[in-house]
């Protein structure tokens, strides 16, 4: 045992004996006045029968020398009596209660009144500087008149010293109690830890808990915590996938793992939006990054890892910039990997990503009050859209077990539809949205449909924990399916899918890292073209222009603010910059619209000569741009309703090289689960929202560098190459597997044919 281990064991020893030694101390210590009251009553009692024993002998021979007045009679009576060695005294006193005869120890204030004004605890107590004594008078009579009383007086300091006895006894008997209960309970405790340990290192070896304990006990200890146990291991099975030096995860990190895990097997990624989008600008083509938080993750990754993403071509320019095959090499700048795009007249695209996809999927899954709508006709081009990216994926795949990444919402029938056209590919989906619990999804008249789409993956993946498990449940609600639970796989129409949660993060080191200006340049010029004063307290925000971004709640908070610090006002800025998004759909142009008449009204009612609090920014803005908005603010605010990630939160932090500015962060987006140094806020709380607003702008350097520095490391560590790379190796674990068990079942269809 190490010095550590025998401190670490004397401290858990101690857990239990201090506070059962604290115990025993209050106890003794509440006992000891009673025991000693209990022992003085029964010493008092034995003294009274005493008493009345010897005065019943004395009585008849007293009161014969009394009439007779026979004076030294009585004394050598008296003496006599008194060599019994507690009697201490004896007196006569005659019937008008004065002293007639007593011994020479008889204490003269005791005089005739014996009984009376001593201070006595028990009647027949008192307290005298002789010490305590006893005293009780016995009536005596001639015949039937009262001739006088005997006064007997016993020492009593006997007692006391029986007493002090008593206490060494019972002082030593809790000491010896305590110690044994001490030693019998740090025994037992130690037996129960040890078996809880082994219990627990059992589980991180992956046994099972009933296998590796040969006692029944110990295993139903651990029993109740297996399950929380392997959902624990299975995050640090994803944390351990981190390089062995410690490094951060980094693009060659991510070629490697295809290199030397996956064996150079080609990868396809299909997404509804594509990366780079091409546009007329009057004569000349320009090229977009679309303001989406699925490009800016996977972009970086598809750099990478080479292959080829599978996207609809959104641009006017970009049937212009394809080739014969409408594949076109990105990044323009430094071309790395295929974009293939796929053709959707307006009407796919109205029924499958307007209708389909963004007027019944993305509300049904984010539950921000907005109601999803359901048409057949929608669902029809979904299905047909979606049929046309597993076209598509057929045509550019190369071998028959491609590895495929199918992204999102928009394309949940893709895995069974390319299963069906290439059985052994490995796919894995992410999900970007959150998935709600299944009531909720149940609305949906097509579930039993999507969930059979999504589960023809190999691998899914969710953001979080809950996500993953409301996809469970709703398996389990809509379909004959078998679920394991602890492994979290389903196993569906014969096939296993696995369930993961892979939270996706930005690259690391950020984009912008070598062409950026430094902070103190990025904020003069941001104030330069905002026009506002060298002093002003600058909030950012910066989303697509979407209600569930909770854009509304934030404007109403910094309203709110206003009116709680009017010192504020005038100080104070915030720059909302709104991409938009989705705007042929009705309920998002009547959120641009409430959007922009709120950003009015605050501003009405706040605005000064030459100055405005909200400055809204209803456009897109390149993404250079909104990185020096991030370095020019104080504070970021992200107050999504809900939101599956969100990375403007991680964007913020990433581009903060300076360890400074605020990040205030709504708790229910899946960054929140990770970034627990922002100000975690309720965006549907008005006022908890303006605090924690006015708390960003009012912290202290220390405890923003603090914050910024523990959230940064996070980031870094966990960025998008990570999120790619658990992903890929998850795979390659399972095509291994899949490969193994192909040999396997061959050698036997070989074995069977020579024994035939
Ligand atoms: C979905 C999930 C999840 C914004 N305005 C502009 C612009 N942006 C960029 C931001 C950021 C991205 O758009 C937004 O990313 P989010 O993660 O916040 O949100 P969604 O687009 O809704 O993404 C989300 C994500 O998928 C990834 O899985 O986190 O929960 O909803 O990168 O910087 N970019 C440019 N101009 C703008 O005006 N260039």
């Amino acid at each position: 045992m190490s010095a550590q281990d025998r401190i670490r064991s004397l401290r858990l020893s101690m857990r239990f004996i201090a506070p059962l030694v604290v115990t025993l101390a209050v106890l003794g210590y509440a006992l000891l006045p009673v025991v000693d009251r209990l022992t003085l009553r029964w010493w008092v009692n034995d003294l009274d029968t005493r008493s009345q024993l010897v005065a019943n002998t004395l009585e008849d021979q007293l009161a014969q020398l009394v009439q007779q007045g026979a004076t030294a009679k009585i004394n050598t009576l008296f003496n006599r009596a008194l060599q019994d060695q507690r009697l201490y005294a004896l007196a006569f006193c005659d019937e008008k209660g004065k002293l007639r005869y007593e011994t020479a120890t008889y204490p003269q204030s005791l005089r005739c009144q014996p009984l009376s004004g001593t201070g006595a605890d028990s009647p027949s107590v008192v307290h005298l500087p002789q010490g305590p004594l006893h005293v009780v008078a016995h009536p005596i009579y001639q015949g039937s008149d009262q001739i006088g009383s005997l006064v007997l007086v016993h020492d009593m300091s006997f007692v006391e010293r029986r007493s002090a006895d008593t206490r060494r006894y019972l002082i030593g008997l809790f000491v010896v109690l305590g110690v044994i209960i001490s030693l019998v309970t740090v025994f037992i405790a130690h037996l129960s830890w040890r078996g809880w340990i082994a219990g627990a290192r059992s589980l991180l070896r992956g046994e099972g808990i009933l296998q590796r304990f040969g006692q029944r006990e110990s295993s139903e200890d651990v029993h109740p915590l297996a399950s929380d146990l392997r959902a624990l291991l299975r995050d640090l099975d994803m944390s351990r996938r981190i390089p062995e030096d410690g490094a951060t995860w980094s693009p060659e990190m991510l070629r490697g793992v295809l290199r030397d895990k996956l064996l150079g097997d080609e990868i396809l990624v299909v997404s509804n939006r594509e990366p780079f989008i091409h546009v007329h600008r009057g004569e000349a083509i320009a090229v977009q990054r679309p303001a989406s938080g699925l490009v800016t993750a996977l972009e970086p990754v598809m750099r990478a890892c080479s292959g080829t993403w599978i996207a609809h071509g959104s641009g006017d320019a970009d049937h212009d910039t394809v080739d014969a095959k409408d594949r076109v090499r990105v990044p323009p700048d430094k071309p790395s990997y295929t974009l293939r795009r796929v053709w959707l007249t307006e009407e796919e695209e109205r029924g499958y990503y307007e209708g389909f996809a963004n007027e019944g999927l993305w509300p049904l899954c984010h539950i921000a009050h907005v109601r999803p709508v359901f048409r057949s006709r929608d669902w029809e081009e979904y299905v047909s859209v979606n049929r046309r990216f597993a076209e598509a994926v057929r045509a550019e795949a190369r071998t028959e077990d491609p590895v495929v990444l199918a992204q999102d919402y928009h394309l949940a029938l893709l895995p069974r539809l390319i299963r069906e056209r290439l059985p052994k590919a490995t796919i894995i989906t992410f999900w970007h949205i959150p998935w709600p619990n299944s009531e909720s999804f149940g609305i949906c008249p097509w579930r039993e449909a999507l969930l059979d789409g999504l589960l023809g993956s190999t691998i899914l993946g969710f953001h979080t924990r809950f996500h993953c498990q409301n996809f469970v449940e709703t398996v389990d609600r809509y379909l004959e399916a078998r679920i394991e639970r602890e492994s979290s796989t389903i196993s569906y129409g014969g096939r296993l899918t696995r369930v993961e949660h892979y939270p996706i993060s930005i690259q690391w080191p950020p984009e912008w890292v070598d062409t950026q200006l430094p902070v103190p340049l990025c904020r003069a010029k941001v104030l330069r073209v905002e026009k506002l004063a060298d002093d002003v307290l600058l909030g950012v925000g910066v989303d697509r222009c979407d209600y569930t971004k909770g854009i509304l709640e934030r404007l109403s908070a910094i309203e709110r603010m206003l009116e709680l610090h009017s010192e504020l006002i005038g100080r104070f800025v915030f720059v909302q910059i709104a991409a938009p998004s989705r705007s042929s759909l009705e309920e998002y142009q009547n959120f641009e619209g409430r959007l922009r008449s709120l950003a009015a009204r605050i501003n009405a009612r706040f605005g000064r000569e030459g100055w405005e609090p909200i400055r809204l920014k209803v456009e897109h803005h390149p993404s250079h741009i909104v990185n020096e908005y991030y370095r020019a603010a104080d504070m970021c605010v992200v107050t999504s309703l809900h939101d599956g990630m969100n990375l403007v939160a991680k964007e913020f932090i990433a581009s903060r090289d300076d360890e400074r500015g605020v990040l205030v962060l709504s708790q229910f987006t899946g960054a929140a689960r990770e970034l627990h140094d922002a100000l975690l806020v309720n965006p549907y709380h008005s006022e908890q929202c303006a605090h924690a607003i006015y708390r960003a702008l009012t912290m202290p350097a220390d405890e923003q560098r603090l914050r910024m520095r523990s959230m940064r490391r996070l980031v870094q560590e966990f960025n998008v190459y990570r999120w790619a790379g658990a992903m890929l190796l998850d795979a390659a674990r399972l095509r291994q597997r899949q490969r193994v068990s192909e040999r396997i079942k061959e050698h036997g269809r070989t074995t069977d044919a020579v024994k035939a």
